[in-house]
């Protein structure tokens, strides 16, 4: 084969002629990553001719755009994921195979882009699959981190953490853009020019495009993720250079490229460092400017901006972008002040993902008027024409010395919407009770969705292939059509079936977790799974202390009919938050006294697998049984998790939390594991004095289960390793673990007793996925589509 002859229409040519052409490599010494590489410039070539088409169609239909804006985009892989959504992966597996390689093999040599913490990211991602399936013109944006979150690994038990390189190795699905560059200035100071403001920054950096092109189902439309790098507007001083101060020479590019090196690994809680309020206003800055200028190239108007554009806030790590847009409007293209408020407000609308205090982002006025001294200013006078308008008004944007985000983003937006219904309505009685008084049609509420194509089809080929071949494959693209599973479930031949697909994945994430970790799970056992960042209010240490006691228990009673359980946990803490870590160390431990049990390791093992991600949530989501969604009623905005394992066949014990409360509504009580407070009452149980000592000393099996942390049998020769643990457990509470755990003992054993019968369990799983076809991320996406963007879907134009 010649350069000149690239071959289009047959697969296998176009993956050898990008071995030969594009990297240089003979077929004869090419590697797993060489073939990967080819492969993935193969798919990515049918990406570009629809990805253009696309961008012509919302040209030409001079098209309203929606922009979404989120610090975080957590892509995982996306090799796989395009080939499906092409349609290619027959083609692209006989390609490989022909080649007399694991078409399996080279999909998981691809790195996970791991460009957020959790839920708020991975939600991003699912709604710019869903954007391109539905054909909603949209650009993501966010910030191109060099480093990911952290690779998470365990040391006797504790989490160490290793920096994360997804870009060591080329990254095929960006496009880079040295073209599309903005210089953005920071600091300085204010100064008055012919009477009117003028913002004089002292630091100046520029950031740089790289295009990732997002293809939906059925390759019908493509859209663009733009996430910003930082660089230096002069990249290296020569003249210090040739002086010898060869540190100094390459300073300025050292510091704007710290700007996108990392990203914070905080997940709900405020990082509240300069520069993390640094990088906000870099990407929304850079954003904001390349929605004016495409915008601009084509209208004269700026009153016609809110036709055009829609700008969605992912929570309020954006937030800045609306005093930018004001500013620029106002400073820069001289829109009277009361205009650009209006027009900005009519582009913007904020998505609030928590109403935990310690996660609402806020500002020490010194650093941000440091920083951003103008847009300290345009804050004040939208919160003065706030007042004007409602004197009655209680929440500025400003005040106590600090700048609020959430305030800010409410007073700026076109719509607010929360993540879940329960979650949208505590909204409006706490946190926004004040805004919502005066506003009470801006909050609205979006319940979360994920992509099917990702966390079905994708993930699970086997239990896709069944669906398919019993309802047909039209549920890819339109996921409520599960529906017609329904009258399956109640076939005794087809729950076989059903049943089947879920002990297979059990035995591969069995096979895996012996090659990977020389783990032996009893694939007879219940996979009992919780996936998710380690935090208090999601009581992973409830999890855990109900293991101790259940342990307990059998051995007291090892003749007793125990259903066997493997209980697997994964998840990250945040470096700095020592409480999670200390849970996991707890998990760590725990599991090394009951597996080494021989009295008891038949029937109860825990499990903790490192270094949890997109890739392994794809691994476990398909091999669980039972999905643990168990946080503090009232403190999870939504989950996302919880829909995964639902659709996948696993049912839910939990909360009425978040999602909880729909999805319980949805796959009906009977086939959901509830316990627990509610909201309400679980907001009336911290008022009671000694709750938390007065649930333990109610609770024997609770009790003995922390005398057993408290003895150091977990922790040999430490007793102490968790006196931090044993005390809030039995003190403070707040997340109300001891509160909750004689009805969450009671729900397990329920699970114990339904598992039993695995007739009535496959049941219970099959109309799980056949109830869960509301939870796509497309009917998300048409909902912010009609009630929060008005726009509109250009399928069909292209
Ligand atoms: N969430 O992942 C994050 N990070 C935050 O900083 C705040 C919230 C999560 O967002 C998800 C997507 O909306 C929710 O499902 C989840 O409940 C929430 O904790």
């Amino acid at each position: 084969m010649a350069k000149d002859e690239m071959p289009k229409s047959d697969f296998r040519d176009a993956i050898l002629w990008h071995l030969t052409y594009t990297l240089g490599k003979d077929p004869d010494h090419a590697q797993v990553f060489d073939w990967r590489l080819a492969l993935s410039h193969a798919v990515r070539d049918r990406i570009v001719d629809r990805w253009m088409a696309s961008t012509r169609a919302t040209y030409r239909a001079d098209a309203k755009r929606v922009y979404y804006l989120s610090m975080e985009f957590l892509i995982g892989r996306l090799l796989q994921d395009n080939i499906v959504n092409l349609q290619l992966a027959d083609q692209a597996q006989a390609a490989i195979e022909s080649f007399g390689l694991d078409y399996r093999d080279l999909l998981l040599d691809e790195p996970d882009a791991a460009l957020g913490n959790g839920g708020l990211g991975r939600l991003a991602a699912c709604f710019m699959e869903s954007l391109a399936t539905l054909g909603c013109p949209a650009y993501g944006y966010g910030i191109r981190y060099e480093h990911g979150l952290f690779r998470q690994s365990f040391a006797e038990g504790r989490q160490m953490e290793a920096p994360e390189d997804w870009l060591a190795q080329p990254y095929v699905w960006q496009f880079e853009r040295p073209e599309a560059r903005f210089t953005l200035g920071f600091g300085g100071r204010v100064v008055t020019r012919d009477g009117k403001p003028v913002w004089e920054p002292e630091n100046f950096v520029q950031s740089e495009a790289y295009d990732v092109p997002v293809i939906g189902w059925q390759g019908a439309w493509a859209n663009t993720l733009r996430l910003w790098a930082g660089r230096a507007v002069d990249p290296f001083d020569l003249g210090r250079f040739n002086a010898g101060d060869f540190t100094a020479a390459a300073e300025a590019e050292a510091l704007a490229r710290t700007i996108s090196r990392v990203l914070y690994p905080e997940d709900s809680t405020e990082a509240g460092k300069r520069l993390r309020l640094t990088q906000e206003y870099f990407f929304s800055a850079a954003s904001i400017r390349d929605i004016l200028r495409r915008f601009e190239a084509d209208h004269a108007d700026l009153r016609l901006l809110p036709q055009k554009v829609a700008i969605q806030l992912n929570d309020t790590h954006p937030a800045i972008a609306g005093p930018e847009l004001l500013r620029i409007l106002h400073d820069e293209r001289g829109l009277p002040f009361d205009e650009a408020l209006a027009i900005t407000r009519a582009c913007v609308n904020y998505t609030n993902h928590t109403l935990l205090p310690e996660a609402l982002e806020s500002w020490g006025e010194g650093l941000f008027g440091e920083l951003l001294p103008r847009h300290l200013q345009i804050i004040d006078r939208i919160d003065a024409e706030d007042a004007k308008a409602h004197p009655d008004r209680r929440n500025a944007a400003r005040g106590e010395g600090r700048v609020r985000m959430g305030e800010l983003s409410f007073i700026l937006s076109n719509r607010v919407n929360g993540v879940s219904a329960l979650h949208t309505g505590l909204m409006k009685t706490t946190v926004f009770a004040d805004q919502h008084r005066i506003w009470p049609d801006r909050i609205v509420n979006q319940t979360n969705g994920v992509t099917p194509r990702r966390w079905l089809h994708g993930c699970n080929p086997r239990l896709s292939r069944l669906i398919t071949q019993t309802i047909g494959d039209g549920w890819v693209g339109d996921l409520e059509q599960l529906q017609a599973l329904e009258p399956h479930a109640a076939d005794a031949g087809w729950l076989e079936q059903f049943a089947a697909v879920k002990a297979a994945n059990k035995a591969d994430l069995s096979d895996w977790a012996r090659r990977e970790h020389g783990l032996t799970l009893n694939p007879q056992a219940l996979f009992d799974v919780q996936i998710k960042r380690i935090h208090e209010y999601k009581r992973q240490h409830l999890n855990i202390l109900e293991a101790i006691a259940l342990w307990q228990e059998m051995r007291e009673n090892p003749s007793a009919d125990w259903t066997a359980r493997v209980k697997i946990f994964g998840g990250k803490a945040a470096p700095g938050y020592f409480f999670a870590k200390d849970i996991i160390r707890l998990i760590n431990d725990v599991a090394g006294v009951i597996n080494a049990d021989a009295a008891t390791n038949e029937k109860l093992q825990v499990v903790y697998l490192p270094n949890y991600n997109v890739t392994l949530a794809e691994r476990l989501i398909p091999a669980a049984d039972l999905s643990e969604q168990i946080s503090t009623a009232g403190k999870e905005a939504s989950g996302t998790g919880n829909m995964k394992f639902a659709l996948n066949g696993a049912p839910t014990i939990g909360t009425l939390d978040g999602a909880n409360v729909e999805i319980r509504e949805l796959v009906g009580p009977e086939n959901f594991f509830l316990f627990g407070l509610t909201a309400e009452e679980a907001e009336a149980r911290r008022a009671v004095p000694d709750h938390a000592a007065r649930a333990v000393a109610g609770d024997p099996r609770l009790k003995r289960a922390i005398e057993a942390i408290r003895s150091g049998i977990f922790s040999p020769g430490e007793p102490d390793r968790y006196a931090n643990i044993v005390e809030n457990l039995t003190g403070a509470d707040y997340f109300l673990v001891a509160s909750d755990f004689a009805d969450y003992w009671r729900a397990q054993r329920e699970v114990d007793f339904a598992y039993a019968d695995r007739d009535g369990w496959a049941r219970m799983a099959a109309l799980n996925v056949a109830r869960s076809g509301w939870f796509s991320s497309d009917r998300t996406i048409r909902g912010y589509m009609q009630d929060i963007w008005n726009a509109k879907s250009l399928l069909g134009q292209e």
